[in-house]
């Protein structure tokens, strides 16, 4: 037999290399002639005009000209990080999975998070699903784990997507709003689509304005096959566990972080990363045995859907860190190319409608987007793994492939390249039976609309409750159509009675509107995809803790900020102190003073000013401390910034704690009087500020927000 032919990637590895920026490196053209004059075009004389004969000049301009190539038409704002991957014991029961099976294996990996709705400019901040797509450099091929960090979808059928997001997306005659579902096409749309009704709920939660990307879970949704090395087959959902924990902004705090940094989620995962601070995840399945199949009450294929942890746990099987970002952002997070079909053996696909179309759509997106069957030779999109088959040419091919065979079979070439046996890692689709009519239909099984939609909000404690009903009616006060208003509600009042009743109440409604016949407007009888009516069950599970944002999340202040609000004359000890015990903790630190620069300590030392009070913002900090000094409170008082700091940090529920000459400043505050007590979360010191307070201070940014303090607002 003859031996396959080599891989060339180390020659594209070399190329890469000449490409990289040296500091001792000439410029040159594209063509490598080195460039003497960059500042000045080529032109008749001093004063004349250029010459058409300036190929450098012409070049130049060419390439910018064309430097930008279509966002994504979803998922068009990201941000993204290196890292690796690895098991913890061997799945091998289960999957045959190189990557799962070896406890060795650092598997790298390139994660791309996103918001869904608005343009590569959009604010990080806008209420939206994000995307959590994971690409695994396995030694068998690429495995895209293309996710969300919602566990459920909007429809059920991928013919529906295009429907989905022109309704979201800016309305075409206005081109607006951007990045926000808060219109009447989007929630005309979502009324009439009862299936929308569960992932609704969590598009209203508190998860739809996260912290921050590395606090927040992500998660495969679609039901997906394990494949061991028998070729048995069991279901699988995945599961990205933060083990920072899930934590969210409120409302109110988004809108004023898009305005203070648009770029508050890009900033903070890169800041991280840069910091050493790699954010880790750790993979969960469910696994459900194929003989289960039917036994919950709900269709396993059905998006909407998620099956709670309390019927199946969620075994953690390994963990991702983020380790480094990337060295450009075109390149790399721009140029990615995901796939849910870019699989595995070992893992394999259900037969979830939704999943089904994608598995056509993201290849297409990349021939639109990136122009070229090549994309997989983008440095980012190549496989570890050698690649050897017969596909060839094309827009910018990199791979120089050589012989005179690029077709199988083959006398000529010898053979090359083989089929690989199945124990040779060949991959196999699972041989799922399959014994049906061809038909354009939903299945019945997929009807139960409201019944998870119920659990999720029975679920989530009192202020995410309170959250979801403002968020509703919010986005519900935006619309203008006052049908599509009664409508909603309708749809709500089948979910949750008080969350109808208050959202209506909100709106101004008398009463709750009574739910229309959930028929698709204007879809006759005989082709409506909704042919049955939507239906509650009686689900074995009526309230599931895992569900609520605050569940099970570990006690850490790691990388939170923490703003010192102080200026000239700061005492020394009051912010060392301070600091000495947050830094231990893994907290950052943040001056924020009068002035850019440097402030003087009451010892004369030169504490470096991270934000002034003109460049920084209140919203993008986790609490505040107020050190001592006498000249810094007698200017900070008489600095208006710092009381709207102070009251802004109060509205949003932060941690606040003085020092004893802090009482000062928090007198002129409009919380002042509310201070006492534990309900507020404010903490004064009496005397020196002492580890008893520093402790106390601690606790509460352990548990993200005060949430008492919103009785006193
Ligand atoms: Fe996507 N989706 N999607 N999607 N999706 C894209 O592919 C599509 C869906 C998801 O960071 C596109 O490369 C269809 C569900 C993520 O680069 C496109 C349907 C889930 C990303 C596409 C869905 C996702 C995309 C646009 C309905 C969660 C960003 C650019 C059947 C499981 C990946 C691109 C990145 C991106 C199509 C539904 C997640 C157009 C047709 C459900 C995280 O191919």
């Amino acid at each position: 037999m003859k031996k396959p032919p080599k891989n060339n990637s180390k020659k594209i590895s070399d190329l890469e290399r000449n490409t990289e920026n040296g500091l001792d490196q000439f410029l040159t053209t594209d063509q490598g002639l080195r460039i003497n004059d960059d500042q000045n075009s080529l032109k008749a004389g001093e004063r004349g005009p250029s010459l058409l004969e300036d190929f450098i000049l012409r070049e130049k301009i060419t390439h910018f000209d064309h430097e930008r190539i279509p966002e994504r038409i979803v998922h068009a704002r990201g941000s993204a990080a290196h890292g690796i991957f690895k098991v913890y014991e061997p799945m091998k029961k289960y999957t045959k999975a190189g990557f799962l099976n070896d406890t060795e294996r650092e598997t790298p990996v390139f994660v791309r998070f996103s918001t869904v709705a608005g343009s590569t400019g959009s604010t990080d901040l806008a209420r939206d699903v994000r995307g959590f797509a994971v690409k695994f450099y396995t030694e068998e091929g690429i495995y895209d784990l293309v996710g969300n960090n919602i566990p459920v979808f909007f429809i059920q059928d991928a013919v529906k997507f295009p429907d989905l997001i022109h309704a979201v997306k800016p309305e075409p005659d206005k081109g607006y709003p951007q990045a926000a579902s808060a219109h009447d096409t989007f929630w005309d749309f979502i009324s009439l689509m009862p299936e929308s009704a569960h992932m609704i709920m969590w598009a209203m939660s508190d998860r739809a304005i996260p912290r921050s990307l590395r606090m927040m879970e992500g998660f495969g949704i679609h039901t997906f096959r394990f494949i061991n090395d028998k070729g048995e087959s069991t279901f699988v959902k995945f599961h990205w566990k933060p083990l920072l924990g899930t934590h969210s902004v409120l409302w109110d705090e988004a809108v004023k972080i898009s305005g203070a940094d648009s770029d508050y989620h890009r900033r903070d995962l890169h800041d991280a990363i840069e910091n050493g601070d790699f954010p880790e995840w750790e993979l969960g399945v469910q696994i459900i045995p194929e003989a289960d199949e039917h036994k919950f009450d709900f269709d396993l294929l059905d998006a909407t859907k998620l099956i709670p942890e309390e019927e199946v746990p969620v075994q953690r099987i390994g963990k991702m860190t983020l380790n480094r970002n990337p060295d450009n952002f075109f390149a790399e997070t721009e140029q990615v190319a995901f796939h849910p079909g870019h699989l595995v053996p070992g893992i394999d696909f259900s037969s979830d409608p939704l999943l089904q179309g994608r598995l056509f759509s993201y290849t297409d997106t990349q021939l639109s987007r990136l122009g070229s069957p090549n994309f997989h030779e983008i440095p980012i999109n190549r496989s570890i793994a050698p690649i050897h088959n017969n596909q060839r040419d094309g827009h910018m091919r990199q791979e120089v492939n050589k012989g005179q065979t690029h077709y199988h079979p083959n006398s000529l070439g010898g053979g090359c390249p083989f089929q690989a046996k199945i124990s040779e890692g060949g991959f196999s689709s699972y041989a799922e039976k399959i014994d049906s009519h061809k038909i354009r239909e939903r299945s019945e099984s997929f009807k139960d609309h409201f019944s998870q939609a119920s659990l999720f909000f029975n679920s989530q404690s009192e202020v995410e409750k309170q959250h979801i009903i403002n968020a509703l009616s919010f986005e519900l006060g935006k619309v203008n159509t006052v049908e599509i208003r009664v409508r909603m509600v309708g749809i709500l009042s089948q979910i949750n009675d008080r969350l109808a009743k208050d959202v209506s109440k909100n709106l101004g409604m008398s009463s709750v509107p009574k739910p229309e016949k959930p028929i698709n407007k204007g879809v006759p009888a005989d082709a409506d995809q909704n042919r049955y009516e939507p239906t509650k069950s009686n689900p074995k599970t009526k309230v599931s803790e895992a569900l609520s944002l605050r569940f099970d999340n570990p006690k850490t202040i790691k990388t939170r900020q923490i703003a010192f609000l102080c200026t000239d004359g700061v005492d020394d000890d009051s912010v060392e102190t301070m600091k000495a015990a947050l830094i231990k903790e893994g907290a950052y630190i943040k001056i924020v003073a009068t002035h850019s620069g440097d402030i003087k300590t009451a010892s004369g030392k030169l504490l470096k000013v991270d934000d002034s009070f003109l460049t920084g913002a209140p919203f993008v900090f986790d609490a505040f401390y107020v050190p001592n000094g006498k000249k810094s409170l007698e200017l900070l008082v008489k600095e208006p910034a710092v009381k709207e700091f102070l009251e802004q940090g109060f509205k949003h529920l932060k941690p606040i704690i003085g020092d004893s000459d802090a009482k000062k400043l928090f007198d002129i505050t409009n919380f002042g009087t509310k201070i006492d007590g534990e309900k507020a979360g404010v903490i004064l010191s009496s005397n020196k500020i002492a580890n008893k307070e520093i402790a106390a201070f601690i606790e509460l940014l352990e548990e993200h927000r005060v949430w008492s303090r919103m009785e006193l607002l």
